[in-house]
């Protein structure tokens, strides 16, 4: 969009609302978002900041089944987590909307029907999976089977995850409906698709020919290929009884697909912002600047399906720009929700209260803009002790304490710049149009990176003009450092409020200044001479150690809780008759006394009372599990008639049962309650 556009509508994509969110949410989609809105709004553009839940679809249903409970109970449920988690980490939307509202199944329902009437749609009778028991059709979540391509027994109907080829549910082998276990049956059901094909060659002049220079390269990339692989009409309801209703006749039990309701979700939360039609320049109007923040894996749906519903129905602008993030892992592997493999930004807060800005910092600096990338807790430390506190908060806190300290917390004069001075001065000036300019091009790391630059000028100005020793030989000049230093402190207030906005209004208040326009920072007399300062504070702590070994600690825990829960049986051996099982003689013992074997890690000697006049002696491999105090007065299942075996020059005669668990550690096979030793086991 060539010159500067009347107004912005800028959409975060609509979290389901199947969950809680978590880091690699706010890195990717909802921190950009953020950090745009709150550089344009200081730009004193007009901007709406719009998002919401996204209520409908599988995925709800899903955990509604999962937790055994409502749709409507789930969504309840996390829309109101995540929308406090953006509000506490200062997610500034305008509003935060559900697409379970009136305003949207009326959007949603009005925006079909359109189609519909301007016959858009085309109508297509196919054959698709339905559970006569639970009497329903299945989404292609809810069908499992056997994956053609690698015999995972738990493919879904839409991917194998083993494998992660994508399939379609005919493609199952033996498929059983997740509803009832049952095997479904193919019957026949009407949809109604978007003809996609039929806009390929418009998508083509306008993505592939129109945006090659402006949108990124991993967006445009992903929309290239799309293309150039041809395009298929696409079904837009779905045989599901939770979402948007399918306003036509003999449409009954048929909703909305979720993808086709859930973008109009963002034209519905701006009506629930806006009254009567004034939402409509920021849909309608040629003037306006369209701009989705969204995750890599909502691409096609943002740039390729929601535009050609949008060109469809005629009277809407189009995205400028779908500025899309790749991910971000958590200490070197895949977040997922059902692996809880993550850091959930509502236990963040608990776990650092006040800390808000210390993550906006780090997800931002560390960003998956164009790569996917890595979040881990060392990493997060490292940044806070060394970028936060050790630069940017060390800077500031060193310019309020030494004003206060030495000139009663008044902005001391300046007597006359020497030209390291104008020099300082000159480069904060052109701060502002930098940041701004990397900010507008959606490079947000580069553009935290030079307000690091900033605070590193700053720092250096201080270190190398000494105005902690410069006080005892000259307090004019001191005075003139620390007014040049504070200009710069002052700038820092409205520059780096986009970023870390809660730090940014803590340190207006100990400067006693109001957040400015964008174009009035980078000046050289933000703070007049006598203006008072208030107390100062940090603005920034040390992350200690401890702190975040819990962190560590809590994710390995995780690790481990997953493992044992995804161990499987191991396959049953070979049928044995009865009369083989009766040659065994198994019994229980009580171990009498127990001893490390000198020179050997594993092995354990063992005296075990069976019943007979002397214990027998058993060696057993368990050194590294049990402790030889701890076991004596147990009670074990032993095999008495092993053959006698010679180990570390001791006759060992009989062996310990066991049991192994999934990560290696053995259990005891004890008795529910106390036998007389030598009892067999039958
Ligand atoms: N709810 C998918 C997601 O959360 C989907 C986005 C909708 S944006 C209109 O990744
Ligand atoms: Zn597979």
């Amino acid at each position: 969009m060539p010159g500067t556009p009347q107004r912005y509508t800028v959409t975060a994509a609509l979290p389901y609302a199947n969950g809680p969110v978590h880091i690699g949410h706010l890195a990717g989609v909802y921190l950009p978002a953020d950090i745009y809105v709150r550089y344009l709004r200081a730009q004193q553009r007009d901007v709406k900041f719009i998002c919401g839940s996204d209520e409908h679809g599988v995925p709800i249903t899903i955990r509604a089944q999962k937790e055994g409970v409502t749709p409507q109970q789930v969504v309840d449920k996390y829309h109101a987590i995540i929308r406090d988690s953006f509000q506490e980490f200062g997610v500034s939307f305008d509003i935060y909307s559900r697409t379970s509202s009136t305003t949207h199944a009326e959007t949603a329902s009005g925006f079909f029907k359109q189609l519909y009437e301007d016959d858009k749609f085309i109508e297509q009778t196919s054959e698709q999976y339905y559970d006569e028991k639970a009497d329903q059709f299945l989404a292609d979540r809810y069908i499992v089977g056997t994956c053609p391509n690698c015999g995972n027994d738990n493919a879904y109907g839409d991917q194998c995850e083993k494998c992660g080829t994508s399939l379609s549910p005919t493609e199952l082998i033996n498929p059983r409906s997740m509803l009832s276990g049952n095997s479904p049956i193919l019957r026949e059901t009407k949809h109604w698709y978007l003809p996609l094909d039929q806009y390929e060659p418009w998508l083509r002049e306008w993505i592939v020919e129109g945006h090659k220079n402006d949108w990124k390269t991993n967006v445009y990339g992903q929309c290239k290929s799309w293309i150039d692989q041809g395009l298929h009409p696409r079904a837009v309801t779905r045989d599901l009884d939770w979402g948007v209703p399918v306003p036509v006749p003999g449409a009954e039990g048929k909703v909305l697909y979720v993808w086709f309701d859930a973008p109009i979700g963002y034209i519905s939360a701006t009506k629930d912002l806006l009254p009567g039609d004034a939402w409509k320049p920021y849909w309608q109007d040629a003037g306006t600047k369209l701009v989705h923040f969204i995750g890599k894996d909502n691409i096609v749906f943002h740039c390729i399906i929601f535009p050609a519903m949008l060109k469809a129905h005629g009277d809407y602008i189009l995205p400028d720009n779908v500025p899309a993030n790749e991910f971000l892992n958590l200490e070197g592997d895949k977040i997922s929700t059902s692996r809880n493999w993550a850091v959930w930004l509502h236990e963040y807060l608990q776990d650092f209260p006040g800390k808000a800005d210390v993550l906006r910092y780090v997800l931002c600096a560390n960003a998956p803009e164009n790569k996917d990338n890595d979040f881990t807790w060392k990493d997060f430390q490292a940044r806070n002790n060394n970028e936060l506190v050790a630069n940017l908060g060390n800077f500031v806190n060193r310019a309020l304490v030494l004003t206060h300290k030495f000139f009663a917390g008044k902005v001391p004069a300046a007597v006359g710049f020497t030209t390291e001075d104008e020099d300082v001065l000159r480069q904060l000036g052109e701060f502002p149009a930098r940041i701004g300019e990397l900010i507008d091009n959606y490079r947000f790391r580069d553009a935290l990176n030079e307000l690091m630059n900033l605070t590193r000028l700053g720092n250096k100005y201080l270190a190398d003009t000494e105005p902690w020793k410069l006080i005892k030989t000259d307090e004019a000049r001191t005075g003139t450092v620390l007014h040049v230093a504070l200009q710069l402190a002052a700038s820092l207030v409205t520059l780096m409020e986009p970023f870390l906005p809660y730090s940014a209004e803590k340190l207006g208040t100990m400067l006693n200044l109001e957040k400015g326009a964008w174009s009035a920072a980078g000046r050289p007399d933000s703070l007049a001479t006598g203006h008072q300062l208030a107390a100062a504070a940090l603005l920034f702590d040390k992350i200690e150690d401890a702190t975040v070994e819990a962190q560590v600690q809590k994710l390995l825990d995780t690790k481990k809780a997953n493992e044992l829960a995804a161990a499987v049986a191991a396959p049953a051996k070979d049928d044995v008759s009865f009369e083989q099982f009766q040659t065994m003689d198994l019994r229980i013992g009580t171990i009498v006394a127990a001893e490390k074997v000198a020179k050997t890690k594993k092995l354990l000697k063992l005296s075990v009372d069976l019943g007979f006049d002397e214990p027998r002696t058993i060696v057993s491999g368990i050194a590294e599990h049990f402790l030889p105090e701890a076991l004596v007065g147990q009670q074990v299942q032993v095999l008495l008639n092993l053959a006698p075996r010679e180990i570390k020059g001791i006759q060992s005669q009989g062996m310990l049962l066991m049991a192994e668990n999934a990560d290696g550690s053995l259990s005891l096979m004890q008795p529910s309650s106390h036998v007389r030793p030598g009892s067999s086991i039958a």
